[in-house]
């Protein structure tokens, strides 16, 4: 695919190492906006294991304090963690696709959607699974509050309403482009289908926005970006 941005040679840019697990919603999100901004080929995955809790032991705690994945770690030894953090800087690499925004308005408007998306949604939908279902086990999930996990499962449904209600006027979480905002409401309905807390049927602009974020290639592509075997079936980028 012919890429529009020709005035940027990604192959200067120094590999970046991200931690994290293929398969994890959140690890999700940083996926698609690598793929969506053509910058996978920069990008080093380092497995960190989930179910045997290795994002709780000391050497990755050094690396991010929360214990969560994934982080970013920079050729001088830096650290990103916060998936919001992490597309911010992959955002500011380069101008073109803009994941964040360009204008002050769209910059407020999408990082406002975007926290919607990871409270109404995405975190409801990881507190769901973390207290109310057995999560990553009974090793990793030390403390449990399963009533708080089921107000947290019903926040998220409140939250599909609403972004249901959002996709009705317009083609995108944020407005009429694709953006941080759309990657994190993916992430989200990708722990849903995790967790099998599926999107009411009547919700038809959610499912209708789903399917075609689904055709892009950043989405299909995303657990196979970590696979060097495996060349993705069409283009990175879906745009
Ligand atoms: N606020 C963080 C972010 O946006 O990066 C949350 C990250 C997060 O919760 N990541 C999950 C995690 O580390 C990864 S995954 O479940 O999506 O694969 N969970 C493990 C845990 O013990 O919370």
């Amino acid at each position: 695919m012919k890429s529009h941005r020709s005035h940027f040679d990604v192959t200067k840019l120094p590999v970046m190492k991200i931690h994290d697990w293929s398969t994890g919603p959140y690890p999700a999100r940083v996926r698609i906006a690598l793929a969506e901004k053509n910058l996978q080929s920069r990008a080093q995955f380092v497995s960190v294991n989930l179910h045997q809790g290795e994002h709780k032991k000391a050497e990755f705690l050094a690396k991010n304090y929360s214990g969560t994945l994934p982080v970013l770690e920079l050729n001088d030894g830096t650290f990103i963690a916060e998936c919001t953090a992490i597309t911010e800087y992959l955002d500011a690499l380069d101008g073109a696709p803009i994941l964040t925004g360009r204008t002050p308005r769209e910059k407020g408007v999408i990082h406002m959607m975007n926290k919607r998306a990871e409270l109404e949604l995405l975190d409801a939908i990881s507190v769901y699974f973390h207290h109310a279902t057995p999560g990553l086990g009974p090793d990793v999930e030390i403390y449990q509050n399963a009533e708080w996990g089921f107000r947290q499962r019903d926040k998220a449904l409140r939250g599909m309403r609403y972004f249901n209600d959002v996709l009705k006027r317009q083609t995108f979480i944020a407005g009429e482009c694709f953006s941080m905002a759309d990657i994190t409401v993916i992430g989200g309905l990708i722990f849903a289908e995790i967790v099998a807390l599926p999107v009411p049927a009547e919700y038809q602009a959610l499912h209708a926005w789903y399917a075609k974020m689904q055709e892009r290639p950043s989405v299909k592509n995303r657990v196979i970006m970590s696979e060097p075997a495996s060349e993705p079936a069409d283009g990175a980028n879906g745009a």
